[in-house]
């Protein structure tokens, strides 16, 4: 996905927003969706969680009991936001891969004052609405939002070429949402984006206890089986399609041998669901047949050891500078720099 000029769409009457709109379109998202479902084990991409709900839901999951990530990480900035700042430079851009409702990134922003706040998010109304409410708490700070599916390599638009530094921030162990091989080729486009002198502040989610892991993605008031459920809401809303999610379960496991959770619909009952795109007449269509007990693969969250995600990092062209975890280990926050 590039940032281009064409894309343009609005510059804020408010001093200091700008906005970006490279929102994928719905041709893409039918032929995603239909290549998806018909393979022998149907999977759907976890972005398609994220649309506006799906990011309320998300940040109902950052606050349950059972989902430690977040108040692990959040302590994590808290107390190490001053050694943060030390490491980067006084002329310093900051651009958040994913940044949802752009909470994290208070905990930085004073301490660092970057001269500029890039938030890259999927979800266009949750973006401008949080790049909104920065803007009133922080009145000094620029920012430049960008719908994009920060997924896809991210080309900076010529006015972002600056000789400032770039600091990447890529918290909540998203890249556990990434397969390692994935994970790696992601992180090469980071570094390629971040350019010479670039650094990353990256969230990693650590192998641990297969209950705690199993109870943080099972939680006791379903709102994680919300949020997996909201995937085929979404694509009903962009595609018109008929998915009944009543005929759909929530299911979540951890896989000692992969290292990662993995999220799943289960189809109740057999069914066929027809997908096609309402608004475009005569475009694709298939009907996508489920037995019963056949599954969605929706998410996989991939969890690392320390050493193991050292060797991932270096792989993408990055050195590890420093390393906070927690004192129980279950979360980790790296400082890379770009070699
Ligand atoms: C965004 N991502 C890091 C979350 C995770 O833990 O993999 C998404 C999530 N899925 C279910 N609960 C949270």
């Amino acid at each position: 996905m590039n940032f281009n000029q064409q894309s343009f769409i609005k510059k804020s009457s408010r001093k200091g927003l700008r906005f970006f709109d490279n929102q994928p379109v719905a041709e893409d998202i039918l032929s995603e969706v239909i290549a998806g479902l018909s393979q022998p084990q149907k999977v759907l991409p976890a972005k398609y969680f994220y649309d506006e709900q799906g990011s309320r839901l998300f940040e109902a999951i950052t606050q349950l009991p059972e989902y430690y990530p977040t108040r692990i990480e959040i302590d994590l900035l808290r107390q190490h936001k001053e050694s943060i700042a030390k490491l980067v430079k006084d002329d310093v851009w900051l651009l958040e891969y994913g940044s949802g409702a752009s909470l994290k990134i208070r905990l930085l922003l004073q301490a660092i004052r970057p001269n500029c706040y890039v938030p890259m998010d999927i979800s266009k109304d949750f973006l401008l609405a949080s790049a909104e409410s920065l803007m009133e708490d922080y009145p000094w700070l620029d920012v430049y939002a960008a719908c994009v599916d920060y997924s896809q390599p991210v080309r900076l638009p010529a006015d972002m070429i600056t000789s400032a530094q770039k600091l990447g921030f890529f918290p909540g162990s998203s890249i556990g949402n990434f397969a390692p091989h994935e994970a790696q080729i992601f992180l090469q486009g980071v570094r390629n984006t971040l350019g010479k002198d670039g650094a990353m502040l990256i969230g990693v989610d650590l192998q641990k206890d297969k209950h705690i892991l199993e109870a943080a993605y099972n939680d006791c008031q379903n709102v994680t089986a919300a949020f997996n459920f909201n995937i085929l809401h979404h694509i009903n809303r962009i595609l018109g399609t008929q998915f009944n999610v009543n005929y759909f379960e929530h299911k979540a496991i951890y896989s000692e041998n992969k290292s990662r959770i993995e999220m799943h619909l289960v189809s109740t009952m057999d069914q066929i669901v027809n997908i096609s795109d309402s608004s475009i007449n005569g475009g694709e269509s298939k009907n996508i047949i489920f037995k019963a007990g056949e599954t969605i693969h929706t998410e996989n969250s991939y969890k690392y050891s320390k050493q193991s995600f050292i060797d991932l990092v270096e792989g993408a062209g990055f050195e590890v500078r420093e390393c906070w975890s927690d004192d129980k280990e279950y979360f980790a926050m790296f400082y890379l720099h770009c070699c």
